[in-house]
């Protein structure tokens, strides 16, 4: 065996690597190193941080829990962006663009995905961080994918959580994309002070937004890829949308959304929509919406993460697992009804409950 190379004569290594070796055996730093690392902005420890909070070890809940509440009287002091749109309506190129725009302005951006989806399609995420290429080497953007292998619930909880340590980093702006299908956008509706729907025009879905809900909770439409070819249509969607949006009722916020065209092609749009974001934070903090919504939003997340534990409780516990099984069966039979049997083993868990 070669002399030089042994783990006894650690004189020939290289010290600088020798450091960078023994720092990443070091993976687990205490609680005091990550809460000054996330306040003094430093970005590992931060990604690290929210790895730790994104564990599903219970070991590390009571670590995770400390963190966030030391960083909680650091946070709350940024502006929350929630885009959503179809796969494809050009979101993550939009906050490309959008982000390199307030960067270049001072702005600390971070962006979030939710994306309960990206243990089974890796690719969308993979899409996302080429395309927001620029971004990435932002020394003021911080780019972070939803963690993978969730359920919606464990990853807008989560999401949340790392909005906190983002803010406490002091990002200032935090934008979460969300994947466009399924419930994703109520989630992130309930965790954003604006909400912004993009779209894009001859793709057929356009009434798909209203079908779903989605315009309703949209404080403004960007109509996308509004460049080439397309610019005509683009145009004729804003004004279907415009014309839709006014049959809406009124907005407890008291702002009226509208729809406008952008291409992140050409930039085009790109400092409109960042002027209604501004108005719209102007006016809802003068009027006393923006911290109202806020404060309902911390309620809505304190019911569903309890609804979201007992429910889990319920169904991992091993006496309901086996009576719900033999139940389901006397339901499907008519042997007994679901009401009486769900209290039965309501009954049945709080009496097994230690
Ligand atoms: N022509 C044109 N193409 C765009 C525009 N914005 C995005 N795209 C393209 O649309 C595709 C999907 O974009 P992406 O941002 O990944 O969409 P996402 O799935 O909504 O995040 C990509 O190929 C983009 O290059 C635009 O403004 N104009
Ligand atoms: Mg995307």
């Amino acid at each position: 065996m070669n002399k030089e190379a042994n783990e006894d004569n650690p004189k020939n290594f290289n010290p600088a690597v020798l450091k960078k070796i023994q720092q990443a055996r070091k993976m687990r730093l205490s609680t005091e190193e990550y809460i000054s690392g996330i306040i003094s902005a430093d970005i590992t420890i931060l990604s690290k941080a929210i790895t730790l909070i994104e564990s599903n070890n219970p070991n590390d809940f009571a670590d995770a829990n400390t963190i966030i509440n030391a960083c909680l009287p650091k946070a709350n002091k940024s502006i929350r962006i929630g885009i959503t749109g179809v796969p494809g309506a050009g979101k993550s190129s939009f906050i490309e663009v959008y982000g390199k725009h307030l960067t270049s302005q001072g702005k600390k951006v971070a962006v979030l995905t939710i994306d309960p989806s990206s243990s089974i399609s890796h690719g969308s995420i993979l899409g996302d961080k080429t395309r927001m290429e620029d971004l990435v080497k932002d020394s003021n953007a911080f780019i972070r994918p939803s963690a993978s292998g969730e359920t919606l619930g464990g990853v807008a909880r989560k999401t949340r959580e790392t909005i906190t340590l983002c803010e406490a980093a002091g990002f200032d702006t935090i934008i979460i994309e969300t994947v466009g299908v399924g419930q994703s956008e109520t989630a992130v509706h309930s965790m954003t002070d604006f909400f912004l729907l993009v779209q894009i025009a001859g793709a057929g879905d356009e009434l798909q937004a209203i079908k779903r809900g989605i315009m309703e909770m949209a404080d403004a439409i960007v109509i996308n890829k509004a460049d080439g070819d397309n610019i005509e249509k683009a145009k004729l969607v804003k004004t279907e949308m415009n014309r839709a949006l006014h049959y809406f009722p009124q907005k407890k916020s008291g702002w009226s959304p509208k729809a406008i065209t952008c291409s992140t092609k050409t930039n085009e749009g790109i400092l409109e929509v960042s002027q209604i974001i501004s108005e719209y934070i102007e006016s809802t903090k003068n009027n006393g919406f923006f911290d109202r919504k806020r404060a309902e939003q911390n309620e809505y997340w304190l019911l569903e993460t309890i609804n979201e534990n007992l429910k889990q409780d319920f169904f991992n516990h091993p006496q309901i697992q086996e009576a719900l099984e033999k139940t389901k069966k006397a339901v499907q039979n008519d042997e007994t009804s679901p009401f009486a049997a769900a209290q039965l083993l309501l009954e049945t868990y709080f009496k097994n409950k230690s």
